[in-house]
């Protein structure tokens, strides 16, 4: 399916650094071993409800690991998914009323409204699990050949006993591993099953749920195939970064990498493993099932200008839960007026120690609270100095605003002509 508009992205004097990250499989942050080009996974959303606030802080994650790999001289390959048929989302459907296809275009409409306001970087390759479904066929299919995969009353499950390293994504004991399973659409108490963790491959046609032919009896595929089934294809069968927040380390990341190793016959599937910790609101993670949600497409509605909402994100590191408060945008609005009020000025200090300062911050673990901590300083000191200062560079202004464009994805406003 369409993606959304790739945003303009200015070249930058010089080159960045190599990404370091934390990688949840590795435990620590270490330095990407990556070559020309990365292939990247970020996990897509479920369409049934507009994108919140959590939703909106992972995509910018990609986007900052993105935006810091280009900057360093690579190229990027970038897929993500659309879970656009799922339990929750036919139950919505089921609930409201609507075709649970209406429903999935609505909200994947909004969504990629949303991911254009926000200047998000699109993915190459934007694929629904309805248009993937022959993919997902096929990896199936091989994991029944290698014995990876058995019956429970026609359900497909995957062994995950066929899996040496599973459980090597997210390192949890097995207690929290099944507590995580049954909280993540899992279903480890289901009789028949070889062990309790094993995850669902293909789902039988059950009356009145939509199902596609295949090999092994009319349905629909289980949620963590599609995204190695997708993966595979799109970029091949071993990937450089797997994203998405961490809520999906376990199951959904430890089983999709189970599946393509098994499938694909190479491990690991990915390189890094790269989580966004989850955003809450009152006191919970935001999340769909328990409606404490700010939506990006509200704020927007109210008038909050995309280039606030997005600092407002960036305040804050990705690794870090925190809390989304009334008091996020006026604060970044705030902002915002100094750095727009700053590149507007006929010069300013030097731009190269912010430049370096904002590439290493991004470059180390994506500090963004750090880049932003950099660009607050030159503002400052250029506002301080108005345009009097004596070591003024009148290419300052225009470079920041490049550098906040290109690297934090903000637009600071039009390149004001001299004179004006
Ligand atoms: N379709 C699946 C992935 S294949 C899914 O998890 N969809 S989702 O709509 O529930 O979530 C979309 C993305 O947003 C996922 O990467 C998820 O981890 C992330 N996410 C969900 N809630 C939050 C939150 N409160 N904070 C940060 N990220 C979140
Ligand atoms: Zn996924």
């Amino acid at each position: 399916m369409q993606a959304w508009p790739f945003p303009q992205l200015p070249k930058l004097p010089g080159q960045g650094r190599n990404l370091r990250v934390l990688d949840t499989a590795h435990g620590g942050v270490r330095t990407l071993d990556l070559g020309p080009t990365v292939r990247l996974y970020a996990c897509g959303i479920t369409p049934y409800d507009a994108t919140h606030l959590g939703h909106a802080f992972t995509y910018l994650t990609y986007d900052l690991v993105q935006r810091v790999l280009r900057d360093a001289g690579h190229e990027v390959r970038y897929v993500q998914n659309v879970t656009d048929v799922d339990d929750p989302l036919l139950e919505r459907a089921t609930r409201d009323g609507i075709d649970w296809r209406d429903l999935a275009r609505r909200e994947i409409d909004l969504f990629r409204a949303d991911m254009t306001a926000l200047r998000i970087l699109p993915p190459d390759h934007y694929v629904g699990v309805v248009e993937a479904v022959g993919l997902i066929v096929d990896m199936v299919s091989q994991l029944v050949e290698r014995g990876a995969a058995y019956s429970v009353d026609g359900d497909l499950y995957f062994s995950v006993a066929a899996a040496p390293d599973f459980g090597q994504v997210a390192h949890l004991d097995p207690a929290q591993m099944l507590v995580s399973c049954a909280e993540h659409g899992g279903d480890p108490g289901r009789p028949g099953k070889k062990d309790p963790l094993d995850p669902l491959l293909w789902r039988a046609e059950r009356p009145g749920e939509p199902s596609w032919p295949s090999p092994f009896g009319p349905g629909r595929p289980g949620w963590h195939v599609e995204c190695s089934a997708i993966a595979r294809h799109y970029l091949g069968a071993t990937i450089d970064i797997q994203g998405g927040g961490s809520d999906l380390a376990f199951p959904h990341h430890e089983c999709s990498a189970a599946h393509a190793e098994v499938a694909n016959g190479a491990r690991p599937f990915a390189r890094a493993y790269v989580h966004t910790a989850l955003v809450s609101l009152d006191g919970h993670k935001m999340s769909k099932s328990r409606g404490n949600l700010e939506f990006v497409s509200r704020l927007l509605a109210r008038g909050a200008d995309p280039a606030a909402i997005r600092l407002a994100l960036l305040q804050h590191h990705h690794t870090v839960e925190w809390e989304w408060t009334a008091a996020a945008m006026p604060a970044a609005v705030e902002r915002l007026d100094r750095w727009r009020a700053a590149v507007a000025l006929p010069s300013g200090p030097d731009f190269r120690p912010v430049l370096a300062e904002v590439r290493d911050r991004l470059a180390d673990d994506l500090d963004a609270p750090g880049a932003l901590a950099a660009v607050d300083a030159w503002a400052a000191a250029a506002l301080a100095a108005g345009s009097g200062s004596g070591e003024a560079d009148d290419q300052a202004p225009a470079t920041v605003r490049d550098t906040v464009d290109a690297l934090l994805g903000v637009d600071l406003g039009p390149v004001l002509p001299r004179g004006t």
